[in-house]
């Protein structure tokens, strides 16, 4: 075949091909385009605790259940160890939408929302099944529900736990123990008039500070639940545990409003489960954690001090003078709510 025609040929036949394919209705990236899925949307949740907590393992478990009934539609991103900011600035950029959850505890938010700092009333549950009740109730519905002004929707209530003392000084048995011991305690009023009533000297920091400053003796002590004491090592640097058990503190798992006001319900009704979901994981490993970890801080050579009746009435003595003086700026009517709350679910 003479080279000119063979040329001609296979051009017409390149510009042919080319043709057809220009036909198919979109273009090769549109066609790539149309057939890809949605992109998920991200969902990144910022904790300060670290990956061995039960609050943790409560996010795993939120993501595993979103993961199984809104397949492909969201990618939920736990961070912990406060990565993406303490619990004060992650909530801020919730409040702000430039990071979409976080889960921290409800006693460094009462300057956002004050009626939050009823749960910080010293021994205001005897036991956390009573907590449960109270915060799962409609008294802790509409404690949570405060929090929507401020462009944070509570998903639930996840565990922290009943706070115990610790410090490098003395072992602690009374409320005398306690007098000049430097203990660091959250970014929140009550705590510090506490463990001012108690004759310590109460630092306020976040919770991301804490273990350095113990290393530096900066502070003698802080107040933890056991998990958050054991999963951070903190007997690495304290020698003297108190089950002093002073304050039953709430995780509150946010999510920004705007975020999940824009979801479809269903999505909202699945992201509600996956939160309950997480709540009974946290609940049941601290209940765990709580049991099994006392013995272990023991065996990390720490001494820990279980307080008598009368060792233990002598704290909730002193520090009664806390609720009067803050029973009226939480709002009396809210306290006298959950206190006889507390009572009503005690004589059952
Ligand atoms: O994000 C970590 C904190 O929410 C939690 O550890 C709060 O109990 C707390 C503390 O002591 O700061």
């Amino acid at each position: 075949m003479p080279k000119k025609f063979l040329s001609l040929s296979l051009t017409l036949a390149f510009a042919l091909a080319l043709l057809v394919a220009g036909c198919g209705g979109s273009k090769p990236a549109e066609q790539a385009k149309s057939a890809a899925p949605a992109a998920k949307k991200v969902i990144k949740i910022s904790i300060g605790l670290n990956e061995q907590t039960p609050e943790y393992k409560g996010l795993l478990k939120f993501k595993e259940v979103i993961d199984a009934k809104l397949p492909g539609k969201y990618d939920i991103q736990p961070y912990a160890n406060a990565q993406l900011g303490d619990d004060v600035k992650a909530t801020e950029a919730v409040r702000n939408g430039t990071l979409e959850m976080t889960g921290p505890s409800t006693s460094p938010l009462t300057g956002l929302a004050p009626e939050l700092a009823v749960f910080d009333l010293p021994f205001l549950f005897p036991n956390t099944d009573i907590a449960y009740k109270v915060l799962d109730g409609p008294v802790g519905e509409k404690i949570a529900k405060t929090l929507e002004s401020k462009g944070l929707k509570c998903l639930a209530y996840w565990e922290n736990g009943f706070r115990q003392l610790t410090n490098s000084v003395r072992e602690v048995k009374t409320p005398d123990d306690v007098k000049g011991l430097k203990i660091r305690v959250m970014q929140n009023p009550i705590h510090i008039a506490i463990w001012k009533a108690l004759g310590a000297n109460p630092t306020p920091m976040p919770y991301s500070e804490v273990f350095t400053a113990m290393q530096q003796k900066t502070i003698d002590g802080q107040e933890n639940p056991i998990p958050t004491i054991y999963q951070s090592k903190f007997y690495e640097v304290q020698k003297y545990c108190t089950l002093t058990g002073h304050v039953y503190t709430p995780f509150v798992l946010l999510i920004n409003k705007k975020l999940f006001d824009s979801m479809p319900p269903e999505d909202q009704k699945v992201f509600l489960e996956a939160a309950k979901a997480g709540e009974a994981e946290v609940r049941k490993l601290s209940k765990e954690m709580n049991d099994s970890q006392v013995g272990k801080l023991k065996e990390a050579g720490m001494v820990v001090t279980t307080l008598t009746p009368e060792q233990h009435k002598a704290f909730e003595d002193a520090v009664k003078p806390v609720y009067d003086e803050f029973s009226n700026k939480i709002g009396k009517q809210l306290v006298d709510e959950v206190r006889a709350e507390v009572a009503r679910l005690s004589k059952q």
